[in-house]
């Protein structure tokens, strides 16, 4: 038994029309393969590259340690010279990982290297994030707190993809009060008698390569395993549909701080009231279809 998992659909190029209609409109993902090949990025960005232009940065890591109420949302776990880094992604599987780095305030010049693409949505252009992680790394199954349309591109080696849309949450063991599922339930092979409502969540998979963008709708559940080292951009456009905007506003002013407070003021209890939490409340929502 797996994962009822679907391809997610290819096209080499798209058109503004195209993505509106065919994938924006009815909030579906896509993979387009051939899209940035007039880029400068598409030849140019590779690690030794972000080595050699952000080598002296210091930069946040994080690995795939639970979540410890000793640290704020979404603290970093370490820190380490880029050029050390990258160093060891080459020689060496590493769990470390770069998660929402906005390398752009620090090196300005790697704007010339790509465009903020015309699809349609007003992408916001002050926070294109930078993504690495090494051999065997993953991200936790996550939604974005802002629930934003996510142009998610690929640079160097290949990347594993499993997304979920939001009407699969119910099935997906997700912790209340955050924004992450159980980080215990290994999604590339999932312990169906630990997880039995996994089975009934329907998703979507690819393996992303060097030079693709992958279209994540509004709020999708992803997980992403870096098969080899690598990185990725993440370009992202405000939430349109108005659910998704308020849970965004809400998510960003009360359930960040909510959570924060109640780490400071329980500890570890409030992880783990969560973490069981999870459990309950999935097999609860799912009792009557058991
Ligand atoms: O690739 C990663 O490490 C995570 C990417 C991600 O979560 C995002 O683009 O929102
Ligand atoms: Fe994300």
């Amino acid at each position: 038994m797996s994962l009822n998992l679907q391809d997610i659909p290819r096209v080499k190029t798209l058109t503004k029309a195209d993505f509106l209609k065919y994938y924006f409109a009815p909030q579906k993902p896509v993979v387009i393969e051939n899209f940035i090949e007039d880029w400068p990025a598409h030849t140019k960005w590779n690690l030794d590259y972000m080595k050699s232009v952000a080598g002296h940065i210091t930069i946040p890591l994080y690995d795939d340690r639970p979540v410890d109420y000793k640290e704020g949302f979404n603290e970093p776990h370490a820190k380490m010279k880029m050029s050390d880094y990258v160093d060891l992604l080459k020689s060496e599987p590493t769990k470390y990982r770069i998660f929402l780095w906005n390398a752009l305030k620090e090196i300005p010049q790697l704007q010339k290297d790509f465009k903020f693409p015309d699809f349609g949505l007003r992408l916001m252009k002050g926070i294109p994030m930078l993504f690495f992680g090494g051999r065997g790394s993953n991200t936790f199954m996550h939604y974005d707190i802002d629930l934003a349309n996510i142009f998610h591109f690929h640079f160097e080696g290949t990347k594993q993809i499993i997304l979920f849309d939001q009407k699969q949450s119910k099935y997906l063991y997700k912790i209340p009060h955050s924004l992450i599922t159980r980080e215990d339930i290994d999604f590339n092979n999932p312990d169906f008698t630990k997880w039995p409502m996994l089975k009934k969540a329907q998703g979507y998979r690819t393996k992303l390569q060097h030079g693709e963008i992958l279209y994540m709708p509004e709020g999708y559940w992803h997980y992403m395993q870096y098969v080899t080292p690598g990185f990725s951009l993440s370009l992202r456009a405000i939430a349109r549909n108005p659910k998704n905007f308020s849970r965004a506003i809400y998510n960003l002013l009360i359930m960040r701080n909510y959570d924060n407070i109640m780490r400071r003021l329980k500890g570890q209890k409030w992880i783990d009231w969560k973490n069981e939490q999870a459990i309950i409340r999935t097999h609860e929502s799912n009792r009557t279809t058991v």
